[in-house]
């Protein structure tokens, strides 16, 4: 075990339920799983282009197995890493495609699904459910009441478009109030990326790299300062969001973000008569950080401006599984999570460390 004393918790961890596997094998546009022959075996394509005629059968989106949609697998990850209890969510693009007449109905299955799931392993698993997000705000706020009502689920999980206008969306006002008032946490994630031709024309000869290790968290820092610069958390003052990936950029770009307020006339202006809360207030206040960083220099900056006690550690599963090794087996402990695992117990001395292993995500999830 990673720690002796820590409950440990892993708060970034998705799931395919059977209706989201279903839709995505009924679909052929982005995202969908099909094989692509000779090839019979099931691949998931979720970024945008990752499934171009030009690139070979085997290297489009991403293999997929049970791993991705068999809950006893999840069950089986966690009790190989020593991980107590999983808080699942559905990965990106979640249920942002849906038509705008299936999505309520649909979200509503999906979130049933996921509570269904919890309550096969009382104890070892929450959820963070979905919200219908291409239906109306009325829908959106429905299914937020109800997922308050269901057991096991103890926020949401959504990405950075919002109803398709960003999450500095007017129209998100009653949205984050709803989410505020029924005390669930959003786990913001990213999925959309940065546009294509910012990786420019030899983007194919580095795989995945540039997309997930750069292009997310780009999108998610962006997407959190229009949040912040829209003033969502000078009225939503207890609104919690949990940031994946450790915010992105953000805990590094803060301090630069501040500064071109400061120095900014036109937001100075209009806001001279309002009380504007800083980047600083709203890391400390509002702001959660998954550790998934995998080194202890983003591990630093996020505890520097969020504080450790609001550190919660993840792994991505099912996503980042171990490459075949020399003989062609695969290593039982995954590179991703071991990875992840030395950077927090290098980084925090021992009782930081078993906050940051599950201790906060109890606290602040309320995973009684
Ligand atoms: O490998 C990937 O594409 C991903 C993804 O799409 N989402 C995620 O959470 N991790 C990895």
């Amino acid at each position: 075990r990673q720690s002796p004393t820590a409950t440990i918790v892993d708060i970034h961890t998705h799931v395919y339920t059977p209706l989201f596997m279903e839709i995505l094998r009924s679909r052929d546009a982005v995202p969908y799983i099909r094989s692509f022959p000779p090839d019979t075996s099931d691949r998931l394509i979720i970024l945008p282009g990752e499934d171009s005629p030009d690139t070979p059968a085997t290297s489009r989106g991403r293999p997929i197995g049970p791993d991705y949609y068999d809950i006893s697998k999840k069950i089986e990850f966690m009790d190989t890493h020593g991980i107590d209890i999983s808080v699942i969510s559905l990965a990106n693009p979640w249920l942002d495609f849906l038509p705008t007449e299936d999505a309520l109905r649909v979200t509503q299955q999906v979130n049933d699904e996921l509570n269904n799931l919890c309550a096969s392993y009382p104890g070892r698993l929450y959820a963070f459910g979905a919200l219908p997000l291409s239906g109306s705000v009325a829908e959106v706020i429905q299914e937020i009441k109800r997922l308050a009502q269901l057991r096991y689920v103890r926020g949401v999980i959504m990405g950075t478009s919002g109803l398709g206008d960003g999450l500095d969306d007017p129209r998100l006002d009653s949205v984050w109030g709803a989410l505020q008032e029924t005390k669930q946490t959003i786990f913001l994630h990213p999925h959309y990326g940065l546009p294509k031709e910012v990786y420019g024309s030899r983007q194919d000869n580095y795989g995945h790299v540039l997309a997930l290790a750069m292009g997310f968290p780009m999108e998610t820092t962006i997407a959190v300062a229009r949040m912040f610069l829209s003033g969502v958390w000078d009225k939503w003052t207890k609104l919690s969001v949990l940031l994946a990936h450790s915010g992105g950029t953000l805990p590094f770009l803060a301090g630069r973000l501040e500064s071109c307020i400061l120095h900014d006339r036109h937001i100075m202006e209009k806001g001279k008569d309002e009380k504007r809360r800083t980047i600083w207030d709203i890391l400390q206040n509002n702001i959660l950080l998954d550790s998934v960083v995998y080194a202890r220099a983003g591990l630093k900056a996020a505890t520097e401006v969020a504080g450790s006690d609001r550190i919660l550690f993840g792994t991505d599963h099912p996503f980042f599984p171990p490459l075949t090794n020399e003989e062609g087996g695969k290593e039982e402990q995954w590179l991703s999570v071991t990875m992840n695992y030395r950077a927090v117990q290098e980084e925090f001395e021992p009782k930081t460390l078993d906050g940051i292993l599950g201790g906060n995500a109890i606290r602040l999830l309320r995973l009684e």
